[in-house]
């Protein structure tokens, strides 16, 4: 990653009046999370986690789908924030506006300061019933050895409680879908880091802001169709790039 380009974003944010802040997994990874491609270990490395994070799974067999969650939620409450999400806290506390936007199901944002991000894809910390939707209670998880735990039944109507995630076939919380589209249409500068962009319609924010003439930086390792769309692209991981970023 050159110092110019580095400079140049630091340039760029610190002019920004309307900043959108847009990421994945990635930015999670520094904490000791893995990335939902990585994230099938020990019961689940067998299953595709576009097959686990559906509707059906969780139908066909609950408590594989929900003892997954249960396992994730676990792991993120055992972790901290990154100084990846530190740092862009510290982003948005200087920006005149700036808006959050994840894919993340963790609280890692909000425990590093972030004020109310929206979560495009849910939320480990929100289940729901089944049936009625109604909230549930988020409760100690019950360890079991094999990794499957029998979703509580709900109080209201006794249908299994599900994680509040958006799965794979289900549409997206039709208002933090139209917050983030509104903020990445408005917005003169969108930092997207560690999302592989290949999984829609989130994956079109980052476009959203380039189509109408804001501009894209980009915090990634990795090579994503993003590149395409970002003006600038930070080769690198979230927690060393964006401390040099807003130290700069
Ligand atoms: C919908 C919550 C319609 C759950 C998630 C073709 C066939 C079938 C379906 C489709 C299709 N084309 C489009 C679709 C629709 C489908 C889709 O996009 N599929 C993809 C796979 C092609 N989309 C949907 O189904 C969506 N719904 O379309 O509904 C509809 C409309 C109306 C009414 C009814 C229905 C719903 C999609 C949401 C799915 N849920 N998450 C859970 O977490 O369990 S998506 C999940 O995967 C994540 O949220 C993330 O968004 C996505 C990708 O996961 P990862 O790749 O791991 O994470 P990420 O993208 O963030 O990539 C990691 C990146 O980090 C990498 O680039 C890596 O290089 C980088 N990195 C690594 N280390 C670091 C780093 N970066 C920085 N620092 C580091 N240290
Ligand atoms: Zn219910």
């Amino acid at each position: 990653m050159r110092d110019i380009d580095l400079r140049e974003a630091a340039d760029l944010i610190d002019r920004a009046e309307r900043i959108v802040i847009f990421t994945g997994a990635g930015v999670s990874a520094e904490s000791g999370i893995p990335t939902f491609r990585d994230a099938l270990t020990g019961l689940w490395e067998r299953f595709d986690p576009r097959r686990l994070a559906t509707p059906e799974a969780f139908g066909d067999d609950p408590a594989l789908v929900w003892g997954w969650y249960e396992g994730r939620r676990a792991a993120v409450e055992r972790v901290e924030p990154n100084a990846g999400h530190r740092a862009l806290a510290a982003i948005e506390q200087r920006a005149p506006e700036c808006v959050v936007v994840t894919q993340n199901i963790d609280d890692l944002h909000e425990r590093a300061g972030s004020k109310e991000p929206i979560h495009l894809h849910g939320s480990l910390f929100a289940p729901r019933c089944s049936a009625c939707g109604r909230p549930a209670e988020v409760e100690g998880t019950a360890e079991t050895d094999d990794g499957r735990v029998t979703p509580p039944p709900c109080d209201h109507c006794g249908a299994p409680i599900r994680p509040g995630v958006v799965w794979f076939g289900e549409a997206l919380p039709a208002d933090a879908f139209e917050a983030a589209v509104a903020a990445a249409a408005n917005c003169d500068v969108l930092i997207t880091v560690g999302t592989s962009g290949v999984v829609f319609p989130a994956a079109e924010i980052p476009q959203v802001t380039a189509r109408m003439g804001g501009t894209v930086i980009q915090v990634n390792p990795d090579p994503t169709p993003l590149d395409s769309v970002a003006r600038i692209n930070l080769r690198g991981a979230a927690a060393e790039v964006l401390p040099a970023l807003v130290s700069m």
